[in-house]
């Protein structure tokens, strides 16, 4: 064992006692005695074996069921450093809060010391973490989720360059839940938690707060990103795209996009990834980007061979359902599958179910653990090295009146005005009200591990690195008509405007300027066997002076929230260029 890992487990057990320390290799036995523990334990339960090979079910706390925010905290010596949007506690008072919670917090259970690494094997992309846990449920998801065991500790070698995760569910108890960042130390403690993106510390913890306080340090991009390839088989040209969604505005569903039929002889999108980016620019001035996680952690509800058939088929075998409803018949079901409801279930609070019961059966941020390589739409370069090559990057919120379906920025710096003044209405993904608009940079809002004025002037310094930087564009698949009915299909019709951002990237495509950025006219986006009403495009396109004007008072008061003398003048720059053409509409 790695000599700083082994010091600092031994260092942990004096806090939290745990009965028994195991190393993970990540090997296929290791994974059979674990699983068949959980099962004794049952944490997990088994699923027919029939029809779910090697999957398993597992539920959380009640009132442990997404992401914590407000228990959220980033912790550097310097409060202004963690910023304006982050929670803020200073290490040595986190430090002191948390171990008092993590005292004697094992008792009784294993500690698990789960070596992971974030990227593929021989990519100087790729960084190792340490994820030390007394949860088997974590380590089983870990497993999915990261390259997990030998392969992370080779890498690692004799270095102690590794991200230090501590993680223990002690009590469940809200009152002691916290997850604590310190980027300062490459450091994350989570207490009093069981929900993955709480705890599966490879996730958002190291892969978006703690990598984007080392990406600006060390000049590369963490980014809460989907990565896609998209390729037009006619001309044989690929590009690879990459979108920024808040959790749960349909990410994985985008990543994994299947043609409609009328256009599905022409183009074909593969999958690198669903949720996280790490983008680096190489030696020709061109950004990269890789996929750190080697899993998918999805939303179950509304995963249908509709909304995502590759998602259906990805889940098919080796997969974990947290929270979704438990079937009489020993299978899983939520709302929005492929099969009718059950007659009899087990609902995500354990209560009985059936379809007349008044609550859903599965909670609304229910999820599958899923592994990357079972995606029958999996890109062949998804675990490149040297990452792909990224052409256009895409922000896209949930915004019922304001953004057109598609536009483009004028340029890099106006790119990166239209992320940061991104806002979206709040999903089940994170513990609160669902349906609130809130402003979301980069849909990084939760996830920025530092002051979120540093974190634009980052992206504005790496645009003025790369020789072509890519294209950025906003969408909206969630625009609402006067009654409140969705106005575009979305869904696989999505493509459509893949490929105009694809052809706009390429120099094929036209555009309008207009005083928000770049439109393309209706007839550009192609309707082939689409059967929406004729005059929806254009309406769908269309900018509404008052609207707008109200979205520039919302976006001064949000610059006037967060400016605390750091934020960019760049950006205070395209606000009043953008109100000043609004103003001549
Ligand atoms: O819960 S996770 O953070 O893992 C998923 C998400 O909210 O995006
Ligand atoms: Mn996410």
């Amino acid at each position: 064992m790695n000599k700083h890992v082994e010091v600092w487990v031994n260092e942990t057990a004096k806090l939290t006692k745990p009965d028994r320390i195991v190393y993970i290799d990540g090997s296929d036995a290791e994974k059979e005695r674990l699983t068949k523990e959980a099962l004794a334990t049952k944490e997990i339960t088994e699923l027919d074996q029939k029809r779910y090979p090697d999957c398993y079910y597992h539920r959380t706390a009640i009132n442990d069921v997404a992401r914590v925010e407000h228990l959220t905290f980033i912790c550097t010596m310097n409060k202004q450093d963690a910023g304006p949007t982050n929670n803020w506690m200073s290490p040595p008072d986190a430090y002191a809060k948390l171990s008092a919670i993590f005292d004697g917090s094992m008792k009784g259970r294993t500690m698990y010391v789960i070596p992971y690494l974030m990227g593929p094997a021989n990519s100087a992309f790729s960084k190792v973490g340490v994820e030390l846990t007394d949860s088997i449920y974590v380590v089983l998801n870990m497993r999915i989720m990261t390259r997990m065991g030998k392969i992370a500790l080779d890498v690692l070698g004799d270095s102690a360059a590794f991200v230090k995760g501590l993680h223990s569910k002690a009590d469940l108890n809200e009152d002691r839940r916290f997850i604590c960042h310190f980027p300062e130390d490459n450091t994350i403690w989570s207490v009093g938690s069981g929900y993955g993106g709480n705890v599966l510390l490879g996730k958002k913890c190291f892969s978006l707060r703690i990598a984007s306080f080392l990406g600006r340090n060390e000049g590369w991009m963490a980014e809460h990103m989907l990565i896609l390839g998209l390729k037009d088989k006619k001309t044989g040209e690929k590009q690879y795209i990459a979108a920024a969604f808040p959790s749960a505005c349909g990410k994985t569903n985008l990543a994994m996009l299947v043609p409609p039929a009328a256009l599905a002889d022409r183009y074909e999108v593969t999958t690198v990834g669903d949720d996280i980016a790490w983008m680096r620019i190489d030696d020709n001035g061109q950004l990269r980007a890789i996929n750190p996680e080697y899993g998918f952690f999805g939303v179950a509800p509304g995963t249908n061979s509709k909304s995502n058939p590759n998602a259906v088929k990805t889940i098919k075998k080796e997969t974990i359902f947290t929270n979704v409803v438990h079937t009489a018949d020993n299978g899983v079901w939520w709302e929005g599958s492929d099969d009718a409801a059950p007659a009899n279930g087990t609902d995500w609070k354990g209560n009985p179910w059936t379809p007349a019961s008044k609550e859903k059966g599965a909670n609304p941020n229910s999820r599958f653990t899923a592994l990357a390589k079972n995606c029958p739409c999996i890109d062949p370069d998804w675990e490149s090295p040297k990452g792909v090559p990224i052409s256009a990057i895409i922000f896209g919120g949930r915004r019922a009146k304001t953004a057109p379906l598609v536009y483009e920025s004028f340029n890099w710096q106006h790119g990166v005005f239209v992320g940061a003044t991104m806002a979206s209405e709040t999903t089940a993904a994170a513990a609160g009200q669902v349906g609130v608009m809130r402003n979301d940079p980069m849909a990084m809002k939760p996830f920025c591990g530092y002051n979120v004025n540093d974190y634009f002037a980052h992206w504005l310094a790496m645009g003025k690195k790369m020789k072509n930087p890519p294209k950025i564009f906003n969408v909206n698949w969630f625009r609402q008509d006067e009654n409140g009915a969705f106005m575009w299909p979305g869904y696989g019709e999505n493509l459509r405007v893949l490929a105009w951002i694809a052809a706009r990237t390429a120099g094929k495509a036209t555009a309008s300027e207009t005083a928000i950025g770049n439109l393309p006219d209706a007839s550009a986006i192609d309707t082939t066997g689409l059967s929406i009403p004729a005059d929806m495009v254009k309406k769908l396109l269309s900018i509404d002076k008052s609207v707008w004007e109200t979205e520039i008072a919302s976006i001064r008061k949000f610059f006037g929230e967060i400016d605390d003398g750091r934020l960019p003048k760049e950006l205070k720059d395209e606000l009043e260029k953008l109100a000043a053409r609004i103003q001549k509409i």
